[in-house]
């Protein structure tokens, strides 16, 4: 049972602490780089506030929020059901499009985040500008170019949502490679 916040969300920082709440309590225990796993999607609605002020989203509240819940359906036992109780179908229906499906082919699954529009393909953008790190200790070359190549097809499929996050994404994509790939 996950609580509510104190107040029901109106200004965006509303929103925000709305949604940060409920992806704390449905991630509780989970790790990111070895930090509670919040760390990883407050990074990434942070890297969605900066990119609406280059460029604004068409709604920076849903796509802030969706920014914020976007591994819960995917990585917690929470059900698309269960988030319809306290969100928005259009925040429910952009966590459900970025969330992997089994069997789904990389293409299909970005294809599928394209047809939601521009704000939930930005998002996505950002959420792999944030994992675009130092890749971890046991990962090899193989995965590391995997890890690349499907960046590079995240930026191809949904470059034209963003401009600004695209070519964020690219510098990105193109630091990995020097960092990580080039011997
Ligand atoms: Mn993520």
């Amino acid at each position: 049972m996950i609580k509510r916040a104190a107040a029901p969300p109106n200004e965006l920082q509303d929103f925000y602490n709305n949604a940060l709440f409920y992806a704390a309590q449905a991630h509780n225990g989970q790790l990111y780089a070895g930090l509670p796993y919040v760390i990883h999607v407050c990074m990434v609605a942070d890297e969605v506030l900066a990119a609406d002020r280059k460029r604004p989203f068409q709604n920076i509240k849903d796509a802030v929020s969706i920014a914020l819940l976007h591994d819960v359906l995917e990585d917690t036992p929470v059900t698309k059901e269960e988030m319809l109780r306290r969100f928005e179908p259009a925040v429910v229906f952009g966590v459900d499009l970025l969330t992997k499906k089994e069997g789904l082919p990389l293409p299909d699954y970005l294809n599928g985040i394209k047809s939601g529009g521009s704000d939930i393909s930005a998002v996505k953008m950002c959420d792999r500008i944030i994992n675009l790190q130092k890749p971890p200790a046991h990962w090899g070359a193989d995965k590391i170019e995997e890890y690349y190549d499907e960046s590079v097809l995240i930026l191809e499929i949904l470059g034209e949502s963003h401009d600004y996050v695209s070519k964020r994404l690219d510098m990105k994509i193109d630091l990995y490679e020097e960092m990580f790939m080039k011997k």
